[in-house]
């Protein structure tokens, strides 16, 4: 990546951006933050949770490396569908490297329209190195599949290398660190010691507060649900901070307000919880639902919720 920037301060490592992109639900996030060693992006067993690239940086001895967490690459036709994949797309060309996960335990084919392969095709296509994982090998059913996805890969020419790992033991996380390696040249590190990741506690702790959403509340609505922090004050021990939820339709407000109030304050100290283990410190949370109607399909709507 040719960039200009102050090198004062900075120390001589091997160094560059790893872009990690893949179909919604393959563990991409999971392996960000088993990277980071830390929770940066939310996660959960539902697709499309990622909606905006999410940078974390891993340091060692040798390297430094970016790695650009994007959302899953998928055929939704709304604005903010095609904002999360335009996203993740955008992340190859300014890679120096591209991690593109896959989870063989599910029936999804990666050789379809909308797969891994695609993906692939896109960065080869940039010539980009390519590196294939095999996520969730902890799951017996990973391993079953895995044989014939690996021979399906290997016809693929240019593919740099495939790797079997489990985001969530850890297992493989090494193996892929040296892989990426080998493809970086020698330089300056892009960003200085101690910076993790390119978002702000207030951005992580309005994600989490989305991600709990999603845990707490079935059907569609976590599809339609936009968080955003209003207001953050950091008393010492304590943050006490107030965010808004918002909504597409009166229906979906309802729902999230619950009876006599029972769900906001249900995901109010269920949000709680997570950031206090997150943050190691106590946070005081409030929260107002709002209706943004038809949000996720309007210029207007993704822009008033941060997604420009
Ligand atoms: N067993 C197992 N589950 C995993 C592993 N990695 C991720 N998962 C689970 O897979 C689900 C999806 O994980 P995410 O990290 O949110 O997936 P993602 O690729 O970021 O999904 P999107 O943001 O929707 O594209 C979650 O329930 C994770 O706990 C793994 O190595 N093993
Ligand atoms: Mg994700």
């Amino acid at each position: 990546m040719d960039m200009e920037f102050d090198t004062t301060g900075l120390k001589k490592v091997k160094s560059g951006f790893v872009a990690i992109l893949g179909r919604p639900n393959t563990g991409k996030s999971t392996l960000l933050n088993a990277i980071a060693g830390r929770k940066i992006a939310i996660t959960s067993p539902k697709p499309q949770t990622t909606r905006e690239n999410i940078t974390a940086i891993y340091n060692d001895e040798e390297v430094q490396i970016a790695f650009i967490d994007t959302p899953g690459y998928h055929s939704g036709a709304k604005k903010l569908n095609r904002y999360m994949v335009s996203q993740s797309i955008n992340s190859i060309s300014d890679a120096d490297v591209v991690v593109i996960v896959t989870d063989p335990s599910s029936k999804e084919d990666e050789f379809r329209k909308f797969g891994a392969l695609e993906l692939a095709e896109k960065a080869l296509e940039l010539s980009k190195p390519v590196i294939i994982v095999l996520n969730k090998s902890d799951k017996k059913k990973q391993r079953e599949g895995m044989l014939p996805v690996i021979g399906k890969w290997s016809t693929v020419p240019g593919i740099g290398a495939v790797i079997p790992l489990s985001a969530m033991t850890g297992d493989g996380i090494d193996i892929l660190i040296k892989e990426i390696s080998v493809h970086l040249s020698e330089g300056f590190a892009y960003y200085p010691e101690g910076m993790d990741t390119d978002r702000s506690d207030e951005w992580i702790a309005g994600e989490v507060i989305r991600e709990t959403i999603i845990m707490l509340v079935s059907q569609e609505i976590p599809y339609s649900i936009g968080t955003k922090v209003i207001s953050w004050e950091d008393k010492g021990d304590s943050v006490r901070m107030e965010a808004d939820i918002f909504v597409e339709r009166d229906s979906q407000k309802a729902i999230i307000i619950g009876a006599k109030g029972s769900m906001v304050k249900k995901i109010g100290e269920s949000s709680r919880k997570s950031l206090a283990g997150i943050f190691g410190r106590d946070f005081h949370v409030f929260l107002n639902v709002r209706v943004e109607p038809g949000w996720t399909d309007s210029s207007r709507g993704l822009i008033k919720l941060g997604y420009e």
